[in-house]
């Protein structure tokens, strides 16, 4: 018989095709209200990058065992809880570093030389008529990063090959030699970009905000791919609509999939939909590692890719 896992989250079809093939798959949502009698056998529970693993869904799963995430950020589960009942974390880290690297700097160029703005003047036969305003310049310019883990450490690695002068802040210091800043804020007012690639969840809410965003200054370009929840959207819609910010580019909202009605009707913001792991290859390894985590599970060996809280608990093997 195959064994019961839950999924609450909408995963790429080559992943939940898999799951199918090997599981008992039971569709959920993120209340496990609807679950009724199928909640007593769920053994493991199948989450995305947002999706919310509350305390009381835990509740709902007596047997649950281990969460799986598919994505790198986990902010949105209960780690605390799922400890007090020994039930492990696993994501989906390293395998989407590249991309979502990438992607920070196909958003810094993108809105620093206005390329949305720029392929909608030539489609829209605007070039006949004259030339499309100057842009700014990335290359040489002083970038400040919201986070130096894996992917702030990608992102600064790309941005020494556009000769760009890199600090960072975070929770504390790394062994690099870029320039350190404990306040987000002063940081904030030495650079000319500034990109979140920081985790979401409490510490971080809102820790961009109207006073970061004023140091930035309207020469300044925010750029977010790490969560949402860490730039005060309306404070950014309100920057920007006064011009007291240059631009914004943002991969990730405070409320996916809706965007601040504000920011749409400006053309100083590039809005994309939380796609920065979304290549075929990234989502191909993500799946992979999402499916090694339920084998090694279901096999009683060792988990893969477990959140650190979980390999610090000891939570590694659910043997
Ligand atoms: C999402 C992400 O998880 O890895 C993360 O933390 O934000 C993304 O990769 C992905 O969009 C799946 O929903």
């Amino acid at each position: 018989m195959k064994s019961n896992v839950l999924k609450i989250a909408r995963l790429p079809d080559m992943l939940t095709e898999r799951l199918y093939a090997d599981y008992q798959v039971v569709e959920g949502s993120e209340s496990g209200t609807e679950l009724g009698p199928a909640a007593a056998d769920i053994l493991v529970l199948v989450a995305n990058g947002e999706s919310r693993v509350s305390r009381e869904l835990i509740g709902r799963l007596p047997a649950l065992d281990v969460i799986v995430v598919f994505g790198v950020g986990y902010d949105g589960v209960d780690v605390a809880a799922a400890h007090e009942r020994g039930i492990a974390v696993t994501h989906t880290p390293d395998v989407l570093t590249d991309d979502v690297a990438d992607f920070a700097m196909t958003l810094m160029l993108g809105i620093a030389r206005r390329v949305t703005l720029a392929d909608r003047f030539v489609r829209e036969g605007a070039w006949a008529h004259g030339s499309f305003p100057f842009t700014r310049k990335v290359s040489g310019a002083r970038l400040g990063i919201v986070g130096l883990g894996r992917i702030g450490a990608a992102i600064a690695r790309r941005a020494e090959g556009f000769d760009m002068q890199i600090a960072y802040c975070g929770r504390r210091p790394h062994p690099v030699d870029y320039p350190y800043f404990a306040s987000v804020r002063e940081l904030a007012a030495t650079v000319d970009f500034l990109v979140v690639s920081a985790s979401g969840g409490a510490d971080t809410r809102h820790l961009i905000d109207t006073a970061v965003l004023d140091a930035l200054g309207p020469e300044g370009i925010l750029i977010n791919v790490g969560r949402g929840s860490v730039v005060d959207e309306a404070a950014l819609a309100k920057a920007l609509a006064e011009k007291r910010l240059l631009g914004a580019a943002l991969d990730v909202f405070e409320n996916e999939p809706h965007v601040h009605p504000g920011l749409l009707e400006l053309d100083n913001v590039l809005l994309t939909p939380h796609m920065a792991s979304a290549t075929w290859a990234t989502r191909r390894a993500m799946s992979d590692l999402v499916m090694a985590n339920l084998q090694a599970y279901f096999a009683g060996q060792p988990l893969p890719s477990l959140v650190p809280e979980s390999r610090d608990g000891g939570l590694g093997s659910k043997v």
